[in-house]
C-alpha cells in the first residue's frame, strides 16, 4: 500500500457531486490519472449505503495499492478493510476513532487554523486536511482561511498536510508557492470534463 508521505493529489469522491453509480467509474478514472489517496465522503448517506460503496470501491483502489479513507464514520472500518478515517473538529475523537476501529489504520483529521492543525497532530492524526484555503461550495459554512499560513502549518506540523477548499488547476500553483506539497481537490476534479487529464494535470504540477 502506498504510504501517506508518497501521496501528493487526495481525491474526494464526494456522494453530494457523484451519483452512487457512478462512483467505481469515478474512482477509476481518479487512479488512472494518478491520484493517490482516495475519500469516499457521503454526508446524506445511511452507514449501510456508504459501508455497500465503500466495498466496491475498495475492490479498485485495494488493487492500485491506493490508500481508501472513509470520512466521518470509523464504524465503516470494521466493516470493509479500508485504510483508515477522516474525522472533523466536531466528530469522534482521533482516540476514539482508533477503538472504534479496533484494527491499526490511519486516521487523519480536518483543521481550520494553524492552532488546531497543532493540537491534531498532538493528538496523533496521521495526516490533516488544512483549510479551506478558499471558499467552496463543497462546504459552505466554513470562511476560508487563505494562503498566508500554508508556510507556517508546514514549518510547525510534520505528518503530512493537505491543504483544501476551492483549489482547482487555475489557483493550484498559488497554493504551491506559499508552501504547498499536497492537496485535496473536490468540486474541480469532480466536475472536470476529463477527470484523468484533469489529475494528471494536477499531479504533474505537485511533482
Ligand atoms: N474541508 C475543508 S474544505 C472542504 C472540506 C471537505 C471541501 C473541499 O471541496 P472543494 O470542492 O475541493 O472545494
Ligand atoms: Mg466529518
Amino acid at each position: 500500500m502506498r504510504a501517506l508521505s508518497e501521496c501528493r493529489l487526495y481525491g474526494i469522491v464526494d456522494l453530494s457531486y457523484v451519483e452512487g453509480s457512478d462512483a467505481a467509474g469515478t474512482v477509476k478514472q481518479m487512479l488512472e490519472g494518478g491520484v493517490d489517496l482516495i475519500q469516499l465522503r457521503g454526508k446524506r448517506k445511511s452507514l449501510d449505503e456508504l459501508i455497500g460503496h465503500a466495498r466496491i470501491l475498495n475492490e479498485l483502489t485495494s488493487r492500485s495499492s491506493t490508500p481508501l479513507i472513509v470520512n466521518d464514520h470509523a464504524e465503516i472500518v470494521c466493516r470493509v478493510p479500508v485504510e483508515g478515517v477522516h474525522v472533523g473538529q466536531n466528530d469522534d475523537s482521533i482516540e476514539v476513532a482508533r477503538r472504534k476501529a479496533g484494527r491499526r489504520i490511519l486516521v487523519g483529521k480536518s483543521t481550520h487554523s494553524l492552532q488546531q492543525a497543532i493540537a491534531a497532530q498532538q493528538e496523533g492524526a496521521d495526516y490533516i486536511g488544512f483549510g479551506p484555503i478558499f471558499a467552496t461550495p463543497t462546504k459552505p459554512d466554513y470562511a476560508p482561511i487563505g494562503l498566508s499560513d500554508i508556510g507556517q502549518v508546514h514549518a510547525e506540523v510534520s505528518v503530512p498536510i493537505f491543504c483544501i477548499g476551492g483549489i482547482n488547476i487555475d489557483n493550484l500553483q498559488s497554493v504551491i508557492d506559499a508552501g504547498a506539497k499536497r492537496v485535496v481537490m473536490v468540486s474541480a476534479l469532480l466536475t472536470a470534463h476529463s477527470i484523468v487529464d484533469y489529475a494528471r494535470c494536477a499531479t504533474d504540477m505537485l511533482a
